[in-house]
This record gives C-alpha cells, sequence and structure tokens, in this order.
C-alpha cells in the first residue's frame, strides 16, 4: 500500500525546488495549514453554535463566542504572528493592512493578503466556504515595509491557496511550480496529498455566473451566456449550469471537471464585485499554474495594476478554451468596455 504524504513532508520535500530557500516560506505555508485545522473545525460546528450559545455570550473557555468570518480572521493572522515570517497580513476583514510588529518577526520577508472566509453567507446554509490566500515577498530590503510591498501585481506572487471547507475540507496550493491539493484526514488531523499535479480540462461544459444580475450585465456577458445555453451537439452544448455562491467551490469544481467562472461588471459594480489582491490574484494564479485562464474579460487578471488594498475586478476564469470564448464574445459585443473604461459601463444599453 502506498504511504500516505501530509502537507508538512510535501512542503520541505518541495523546498528543494527552491536552491537557495531558508525554509521560511515552507513554515509560512505550514503556518496557514494549522490556522486552516483550526478554522475548519469551527466551521464545522456552525450548525451547533445556536445550541452551544448565542453570540455574545461565553463559551467553555470564558471567550465570547464570535462570528465565523471574525474568528477566522483572528485565527489566520495569530497564526502568521506568531510564525514569524510574515511582515504584514492584509485582509478583507481589515480595512488597513497590518504590520507585525515583533520580535521573531523583524526580519520577515513575506506578505500574506488573506480572505479569512470566502463566501461566508452560505455558513448558515450549509454550503461550502472558503479561505483563499496569495503570498508576495516584500521588495524593499530595509526598515518597514510599506504600502509599495503590498501594491505588487499578480505576476509577482510567490504562492497562493485556498482551502475549501466543504464534504471534506481541502487545501490547494501552488509555489509556481504546478498545483497540488490535500484532503484533511479527520482521523489524523493532517491535510494528506489527494490530488497531485491538478490539471484543470482545457474546455469544460459548466458555467457558473449569477444569472439574476443578467440584466445589467454587458452585451457581450449576456451573449456569452446565450452561446452556453444554446443546443449544439458537436460542442457539447447546452451546458450546465451551477453556481454556490461561494468563489472557492465554484472554482475547485471548475478546476477539477474543467468550467467557467464569471463574475463581470455589471451596472451597480462597475468594477466588478471580487477583491483583486486576496481573491483574483490568488485564484488566477492557481488556474494558471493548472493551466487554465483568468481575465477580467479583456486582460490578463494577474496583470492588472494594484492601486487599492480593497480594489475590485471583473474576472473571467476557467477552462482555457472557455474563457477565450468569453473574451471573444466581450471584444465583438462590449468592445467600448476597456481597461480604462470600465467606469463607461453604465452607458452601455
Ligand atoms: P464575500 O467575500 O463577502 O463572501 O463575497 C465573495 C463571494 C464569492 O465567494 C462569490 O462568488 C460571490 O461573492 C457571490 O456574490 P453574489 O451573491 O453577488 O453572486
Ligand atoms: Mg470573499
Amino acid at each position: 500500500m502506498q504511504g500516505v504524504k501530509t502537507l508538512g513532508q510535501f512542503i520541505i520535500e518541495k523546498q528543494a525546488d527552491f536552491p537557495y530557500a531558508k525554509g521560511e516560506l515552507s513554515r509560512l505555508l505550514r503556518d496557514i495549514g494549522i490556522a486552516a485545522k483550526l478554522v475548519n473545525r469551527e466551521v464545522n460546528k456552525a450548525g451547533l453554535a445556536d445550541i452551544l450559545g448565542d453570540a455574545g455570550s461565553t463559551n467553555i473557555q470564558g471567550e465570547g463566542q464570535k462570528k465565523l468570518d471574525v474568528y477566522a480572521n483572528e485565527q489566520f493572522i495569530s497564526a502568521l504572528q506568531s510564525g514569524g515570517e510574515c511582515c504584514i497580513v492584509v485582509s478583507e476583514e481589515n480595512d488597513e493592512y497590518l504590520y507585525i510588529d515583533s520580535e521573531i518577526s523583524k526580519n520577515a520577508k513575506y506578505i500574506v493578503a488573506i480572505d479569512p472566509l470566502d463566501g461566508s453567507s452560505n455558513i448558515d446554509v450549509n454550503v461550502a466556504v472558503g479561505t483563499i490566500f496569495s503570498i508576495y515577498r516584500r521588495k524593499s530590503t530595509e526598515g518597514k515595509a510599506t504600502m509599495d510591498d503590498v501594491l505588487q501585481q499578480g505576476t509577482q506572487q510567490v504562492a497562493a491557496g485556498y482551502v475549501i471547507y466543504g464534504s471534506s475540507t481541502m487545501l490547494v496550493y501552488t509555489t509556481g511550480k504546478g498545483v497540488n491539493g490535500f484532503t484533511l484526514d479527520p482521523s489524523i488531523g493532517e491535510f494528506c496529498l489527494s490530488h497531485p499535479d491538478m490539471q484543470m480540462p482545457k474546455d469544460g461544459n459548466i458555467y457558473s455566473i449569477n444569472e439574476g444580475y443578467y440584466t445589467h450585465f454587458p452585451d457581450g456577458i449576456k451573449k456569452y451566456i446565450k452561446y452556453c445555453q444554446v443546443e449544439d451537439k458537436p460542442t457539447n452544448r447546452p451546458y450546465t449550469s451551477r453556481y454556490t455562491g461561494s468563489m472557492v467551490a465554484d472554482l475547485h469544481r471548475s478546476l477539477i471537471k474543467g468550467g467557467i467562472f464569471i463574475y463581470p461588471m455589471t451596472a451597480q459594480a462597475p468594477s466588478g464585485k471580487l477583491r483583486l489582491v486576496y481573491e483574483c490574484n490568488p485564484m488566477a494564479f492557481i488556474v494558471e499554474q493548472a493551466g487554465g485562464k483568468a481575465s477580467n474579460g479583456y486582460s490578463r487578471i494577474l496583470e492588472l495594476e494594484v492601486t487599492d488594498l480593497h480594489q475590485r475586478t471583473a474576472i473571467v476564469i476557467g477552462s482555457e478554451q472557455m474563457v477565450k470564448k468569453a473574451e471573444e464574445m466581450l471584444a465583438c459585443f462590449s468592445p467600448q468596455i476597456t481597461k480604462r473604461t470600465f467606469e463607461g459601463l453604465v452607458t452601455i444599453q
């Protein structure tokens, strides 16, 4: 029988891929894995919250009970603080970035951007949620890391990953040398390598978009949706539609089965809804590493200029052929929305 390989063992083995690595990135990934296990434990108890005590009450350790997204944020930040490899954390839950100012972090080289609990509107209804993270190396070599170190293009990521708290819990990550997936074995409390070298199918037949906003989409997206729905045997259409409202869950399925996930700009959200730094860039890095494609409909996500911690972007991401087709439709039917004129969307129609 083939032995089990844990996330910890795998990370150490892969350190040899980076000849000058001193183990800092490995330790950082390990810290994220530990926080993910703690969050997993709480997510699995989500339905028991009312039985164990309402928010505002205290639990058995005397700690106040917190909303899960706040709890997840605290767990990841605390793991990164005590690990000593991270100098700045950017989180969806915090308006400003958090500078880690401690003795053990004084030589820390890494910046971590994180969405601690993505899709959190799904917690109450037992649908999968996730964590998304992105890791950069600071650019400056001395003094405190600054905003300049934080606002780096997606192409500069040294690692990115997500955790999906689903029917099982998985951690999927890349350091730019392919994508590997680990499933949490609750009996031993370890993430075990279950999906080595993940490859996204080049084409697929599942599309994922919130069609409730259809009337607010640009014409190119409307045309693409219609294209997905038309009967055409040679191209396997009509496609199937799947949308959970958790990007991690929808993209995880697309990564495994092939598919496309779209959150376009809409009349209400002219720059899209999802955040570039801790949602779209890490997912784009993973998907590209697995052989897929990620754009805002016009330009590669990883090359977008980063000007703000919580900047939003439209996203079209998934199997290469499907993304190319959606881009073709946008170029043809919504050519006026270019990278520079996203804000002009409301004038279309
Ligand atoms: P969140 O970070 O506040 O949870 O929002 C992100 C989520 C994504 O996971 C998901 O794809 C999207 O928001 C769903 O939004 P909508 O309900 O507008 O379709
Ligand atoms: Mg989110």
